[in-house]
């Protein structure tokens, strides 16, 4: 075998092994909805809950959709190496909220009013939020350390 047979046969190797690794990507997404991540649809299982991964910086998942009057349990886990945060509200919720966030920055958290619907989590922690999604429409669960919102760390959540 001469050296350009040989390079030509390496090659067919890894297009194989390419192949190989793609395949069972595919297989993983076709498992049980919530645990499909990378922008897959995502829908809360028959209990409401639904378990999201949090990493850096983002959510493992982009959107999901929920019926109206559905309340959801929102399970985070934060897998990545800095703190990160959900916020539950429209387009325009989002963005009042990012300019709190902003303004807020420095001062401690017992300053933040208790009744919003967020959760902050810290690296390797879990967090929940529940919701009830009473209006059809357009909302979002947002990430608003600095930064992290920006860099489109958000779930869309269609609601109809
Ligand atoms: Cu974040």
């Amino acid at each position: 075998m001469n050296r350009r047979t040989r390079t030509a046969v390496l090659a067919a190797g890894v297009l194989a092994s390419i192949t190989l690794v793609a395949a069972c990507g595919e297989e993983r997404a076709a498992g049980p909805a919530v645990s499909v991540s990378a922008g897959g649809d995502l829908k809360p299982d028959p209990t409401g809950a639904v378990a999201l991964r949090m990493e850096d910086i983002r959510f493992d998942t982009t959107s999901m959709t929920v019926q109206t009057g559905e309340t959801v349990e929102f399970n985070f886990t934060n897998v990545g190496k800095v703190p990160h945060d959900a916020f539950i509200g429209d387009a325009a919720a989002q963005a009042e909220h990012e300019i709190e966030m902003i303004e807020m920055a420095g001062q401690p958290m017992s300053g933040h009013s208790t009744d919003e619907p967020a959760v902050v989590v810290d690296p390797g922690k879990s967090g929940s939020l529940t919701y009830t999604f009473d209006t059809p429409g357009t909302y979002e669960v947002g990430c608003h350390q600095p930064g992290h919102y920006a860099a489109g760390m958000k779930i869309v959540v269609t609601v109809g």
